[in-house]
């Protein structure tokens, strides 16, 4: 699975433009060789590269060997840097039926990281985080050597005391919500107005909190629950920042035509605070809808994933491992809808 990148013979200046990276490519789009002019200042030489880094490379699994990888999740690495600080990385791996698939989505890790940077900063005045800095030049010294695997999918963070309990704000009756409302007019215990269909807007958002069980699953708590475990004060601390939050991104993303029907937000405690930590406000941790497609009463398209969820059903996976691999069309269309996601959002292309 894993190839190490090999300097290109090239005459010229081999070391300002080909650094020998070894970095992983567990699946690259297209392996064609790719010819180079070097710049003005060179000699006239034109150099084949078989192998660089380009945007199309995919990132299925993370490689420092030299670095204390301090947690993982189907899509995350986290990595101990110092006594103080995580460098958190987010691969192109993509999950669905809670599997993650043999292949990744090219730009995937780069979206989620662009995007939670995105909210870090718009959401700057209702809530603290946990990053330090994306700039890899800033990052250090012993990351520098990783600089090439790491740019736009990274984020230095301050290591926090993490909440084990999940913070969850929902706007919309989907999912895990709505089967609960269906068989007992409740969410988490809230009870909601009868009649409701599956994905209508509630009548103001709620915070719905969630546990990770020893299953690997989200199991919805009460309220009370999350008293009892975290105790009150932090309790009703986490739930009004978790809706002020929501609100925050949730009011903002409908004027771009996306609705956030719900989000999980991961809070740590660190020296200056709470802190909101993991990524926020992604595809991966939010149902997004676009706006001018929604319509109540039955569920809705994922705006990232649908392509993928069609594929597995039409191709009758049972939904057991080993998870299958997608057709590298839909691999791209899928990788265009993470990158719609951003652009449509910020109103900026993602950047480069
Ligand atoms: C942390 N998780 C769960 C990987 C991420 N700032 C932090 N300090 C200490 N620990 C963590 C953070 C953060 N963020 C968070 N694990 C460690 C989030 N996982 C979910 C799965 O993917």
């Amino acid at each position: 699975m894993r190839l190490s990148r090999e300097r290109a013979p090239c005459q010229g200046r081999p070391g300002k433009f080909f650094p020998a990276i070894k970095t992983t490519v567990s699946q690259a789009i297209d392996k064609r060789p790719t010819r180079i002019k070097i710049p003005d200042d060179s000699p006239e030489t034109i150099c084949t590269v078989t192998s660089s880094i380009h945007s199309y490379d995919v990132l299925l699994q993370t490689d420092f060997p030299d670095l204390e990888l301090y947690a993982s999740g189907k899509v995350r690495d986290l990595y101990l840097v110092g006594n103080d600080h995580l460098l958190f990385v987010a691969t192109d791996r993509i999950s669905a039926f809670d599997y993650v698939l043999a292949t990744g989505i090219p730009q995937k890790g780069r979206v989620l990281t662009q995007l939670s940077l995105f909210w870090f900063d718009f959401l700057k005045d209702v809530v603290p985080n946990h990053l330090a800095t994306a700039d890899v030049h800033k990052y250090p010294a012993e990351l520098q050597k990783h600089a090439a695997q790491l740019r736009g999918r990274s984020m230095l963070v301050v290591k926090a005391d993490m909440i084990t309990i999940e913070c969850v704000a929902r706007g919309y009756l989907s999912g895990s919500g709505w089967k609960e409302y269906k068989s007992s007019g409740t969410v988490c215990g809230i009870k909601l107005p009868a009649g409701l269909k599956e994905s209508d807007k509630l009548p103001e958002p709620i915070f719905t909190p969630a546990t990770k069980a020893t299953s690997g699953h989200d199991e919805n708590i009460s309220f009370d629950r999350m008293v009892e475990l975290a105790g009150a004060e932090l309790s009703e601390q986490l739930r009004d920042l978790t809706l002020r939050i929501y609100q925050t991104a949730a009011d903002y993303a409908e004027t771009r035509g996306i609705i956030i029907a719900d989000t999980k937000f991961e809070f740590g405690r660190t020296a200056g605070g709470l802190v909101l930590a993991d990524e926020v406000l992604t595809p991966d941790s939010s149902r997004f809808w676009p706006k001018d497609k929604y319509k109540a009463g039955g569920p809705q398209d994922s705006f990232d994933k649908q392509y993928v969820r069609d594929y597995l059903e039409a191709i009758k996976w049972n939904k057991q491992p080993p998870a299958p691999g997608l057709p590298p069309e839909v691999a791209a269309r899928t990788s265009e809808k993470y990158v719609e996601a951003y652009t449509q959002l910020t109103g900026h292309p993602l950047p480069a």
